[in-house]
């Protein structure tokens, strides 16, 4: 009999919010439990593709604000049949951001729409569930100072803020992420049990419109 397929675990939120260790401390908690997982992130700056961004990012090259967009969509397609495979093969991703960041980040700048967006990643896996960690910004604030990174400002964050809530559905979760790790963790990892279970038997679906 043909095992069950992994679920497609994606955690976002604005920087500092913590979602690397989370992710990292969910994938090793399933591995000890025997339940295979694997950490994936967005964008994936070892790809062709990836490297362009990670320059960007750096602020090395300057690009249309549109292209960027459509690169940092490309990136997740190239990992699209990835994606697939691993699912397929019982492994589930815990992935540190995903087409919600694709979106929220880039809608927070001008003359950049939520819908023109969001339409490149339609098709793309469909996510099983989405975390946003939300931080205040007072312990954003505690947690020291920004990188020098694009995007990486006070005022850009809270309008990338502003689009998760406006993206998120009724499926997302919405987790507060000022608590102490651990405590996040536990909770975290609860919430993957209830979901692990649910969508056992589900097909993987895909982004829609
Ligand atoms: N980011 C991330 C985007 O602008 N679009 C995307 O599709 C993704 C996945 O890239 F500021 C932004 C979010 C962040 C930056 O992400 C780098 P990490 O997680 O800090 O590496």
């Amino acid at each position: 009999m043909m095992g069950r397929r992994g679920v497609l675990f994606v955690f976002e939120g604005c920087d500092r919010a913590g979602k690397t260790t989370q992710c990292r401390m969910l994938v090793d908690a399933l591995c000890k439990r025997g339940i295979p997982a694997e950490y994936m992130n967005f964008p994936d700056r070892s790809t062709a593709i990836g490297k362009i961004i990670n320059d960007y990012l750096l602020k090395k090259v300057e690009l249309p604000d549109k292209a960027v967009h459509l690169l940092f969509s490309a990136n997740r397609w190239e990992l699209e049949p990835v994606i697939k495979n691993k699912l397929a093969s019982g492994v589930s991703l815990i992935v540190d951001r995903y087409s919600y960041s694709g979106v929220a980040f880039s809608a927070a700048k001008k003359g950049m729409d939520l819908k023109w967006c969001w339409n490149p990643e339609i098709g793309l896996p469909e996510p099983d569930a989405v975390l946003l960690l939300n931080l205040t910004e007072e312990v954003s604030a505690k947690r020291g100072d920004f990188g020098l990174e694009r995007y990486e400002a006070t005022d850009f964050q809270r309008k990338v803020k502003s689009n998760f809530m406006d993206l998120k559905d009724s499926l997302w979760k919405i987790i507060d992420a000022d608590k102490p790790v651990e405590n996040l963790h536990v909770e975290i990892l609860d919430i993957f049990n209830s979901v692990y279970e649910s969508s056992a038997g589900k097909p993987i679906t895909v982004l829609k419109a």
